[in-house]
């Protein structure tokens, strides 16, 4: 244990406000955490948010060479305060999914050789193509998501291929739109990364292949083969598997660290660089999510992560490699209608009171006498409804619940519509399966009953402040081993449990398992 305490993993995340860095010890402690936020601490780059939003309001962008700077601000930050990196064994990092950077010809050599007594921001100036790298909020390529999903048979077709169906923000649509837009950049462009391997990249002072995990973000990958998929590469841009390199196994050892960072900061030569990956596989890394897992985070909108072994593409939702098992996969399921449908409810039903929304969960039963209700106070993302639905026992619709009804229809119909999308992903409910629950709604006892009852799994809490960060500083430690064969879920095992909130209540499983398939059908009614 001595000497695991010597030891030190580094995780970073470059999302998109800050750069965050989390330092455990070989127990698996935190050790150090420090941040630099875009907006406040680099001024300079002139963002809101981390990005630009353009004057379309569709296009979205951030300046490539804030995050290289907030990288130097960061390790001289940690240096200055004393960090110790020469017991830094291993790092791996995550990025906000789908962005991309393009390097100019010639980065690779500047990669190669980096001066170590200038900053990395001086040194790679002249490397990118594109100054502006799109990012994840950039919705400006409806028109390449059409030709996209066309020319490979519909979007069907293509989420059976790359586990998602077009996505505005999903990579390959943005490479289409910059070569379509930009073709003298995309012409001086030498290799396209996503964030999480360009900044595998600054590490490794060479091209850093992009991993399985985030790769899954791109509309470009075959998720199945776990290679590029030829017929989107054709269809999105001329020789683009030059330009996007080789892929690689998320929990893979890319190589050790550029001497920059030894000679520079002081760690040891041969500190592995373990492939980066996107923040939300990096997220499920954090949370230690394992196989029949799912994750529910309870915010503004309300996002689901489950761990799947078999999965079954559909145009709802994403499903990507996974991130700590090469043979399993992850999928990724976004609700609009959260927490503020859930605020709305309170205050017409409960008189704005959290106290008294519970109570109406405690007064009344499981299966709410039959009746159903779906909540789309905005046009849903999974599935594309709006509009408030309500229906009784007998399935007919109908205008009004009872207010306390109307809270349970409400609760009720959230977790239904999460599990009824996670199980049409492949999602299956085993022995030992937990839901993890994050957010601001997961501090509510009764809503996690409901959440209970409706899985029939018992659930847990977690504090996922750092979970991606966490995540990859766990996924390094893993790197350094898992070559001889010790799984992500071994490395982890002293790591701090998540806390158990709630059982289900007996019979829950008997009330839900006919309400869901009710569920289900009327969902699909009310889409036709
Ligand atoms: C996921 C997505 C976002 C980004 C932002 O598909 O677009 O969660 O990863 O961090």
């Amino acid at each position: 244990m001595a000497e695991a305490a010597e030891s030190c993993f580094l995780g970073f995340d470059f999302s998109t406000q800050q750069l965050k860095v989390v330092a455990i010890d070989g127990n698996l402690e935190v050790i150090h955490q420090s941040s630099v936020q875009f907006d406040s601490e680099l001024p300079e780059f002139r963002t809101h948010g981390g990005v630009h939003i353009h004057e379309d309001k569709l296009t979205v962008t951030s300046p490539v060479l804030m995050w290289v700077k907030a990288l130097d601000v960061l390790l001289e930050r940690m240096r200055d305060s004393g960090f110790d990196f020469s017991r830094v064994k291993a790092v791996s990092g995550s990025g906000q999914q789908h962005g991309s950077v393009f390097w100019r010809s010639g980065a690779r050599q500047t990669l190669k050789r980096l001066n170590p007594q200038q900053r990395l921001h001086h040194l790679l100036q002249g490397c990118f193509a594109l100054q502006d790298s799109p990012v994840w909020m950039d919705s400006s390529t409806a028109d390449e998501c059409v030709s996209l999903e066309a020319s490979v048979g519909g979007a069907q077709s293509l989420a059976d291929i790359t586990g998602s169906r077009a996505y505005e923000r999903f990579t390959g649509n943005q490479i289409a739109k910059i070569y379509r837009l930009k073709p003298k950049e995309f012409s001086e462009t030498e290799r396209i990364s996503l964030i999480s391997s360009f900044a595998a990249s600054l590490f490794l002072g060479d091209f850093a292949p992009i991993d399985f995990s985030d790769g899954s973000g791109m509309n470009l990958m075959d998720i199945f083969q776990k290679r590029w998929s030829s017929v989107c590469l054709q269809a999105t841009a001329p020789h683009l598997s030059e330009r996007l390199g080789e892929l690689t196994p998320s929990t893979a050892v890319l190589g050790c660290v550029s001497p920059y960072y030894s000679e520079r900061y002081g760690f040891p030569q041969n500190c592995r660089v373990v492939a980066f990956t996107g923040d939300n596989p990096g997220s499920l890394a954090g949370m230690r999510l394992r196989e029949g897992d799912l994750a529910v985070s309870l915010g503004t909108s309300d996002t689901v992560f489950l761990w799947i072994q078999e999965p079954k593409p559909s145009v709802e939702g994403h499903i990507f490699c996974n991130p700590v098992d090469c043979s399993a996969y992850m999928a990724l399921i976004c609700f609009k209608n959260g927490s503020l449908t859930r605020e709305r409810v309170r205050d017409e039903c409960a008189g704005g009171s959290w106290e008294r929304f519970s109570s109406a969960l405690r007064d009344t039963h499981m299966g709410n006498s039959g009746n159903i209700g779906m909540y789309y106070d905005v046009l849903e993302i999974t599935p594309a409804a709006a509009g408030v639905h309500r229906f009784n026992a007998e399935g007919h619709q109908v205008s009004a619940f009872q207010p306390q009804v109307e809270i349970r229809a409400l609760v009720e119909g959230q977790f239904m519509a999460k599990r009824v999308h996670a199980e049409k992903l492949g999602y299956k409910i085993i022995q030992g399966s937990r839901v993890l629950a994050t957010g601001g709604a997961s501090a509510n006892r009764e809503i996690l009953q409901v959440l209970s009852d409706v899985f029939n799994a018992p659930v847990y809490t977690i504090d996922v402040a750092n979970s991606a960060c966490l995540g990859c500083a766990y996924r390094a430690a893993h790197g350094v081993v898992a070559d001889s064969g010790v799984s992500f879920r071994e490395t982890v095992r002293n790591a701090p449990e998540p806390q158990l909130a709630v059982r289900p209540t007996p019979g829950a499983q008997e009330v839900y398992l006919p309400m869901l398939e009710r569920f289900a059908k009327l969902e699909e009614q009310l889409l036709r």
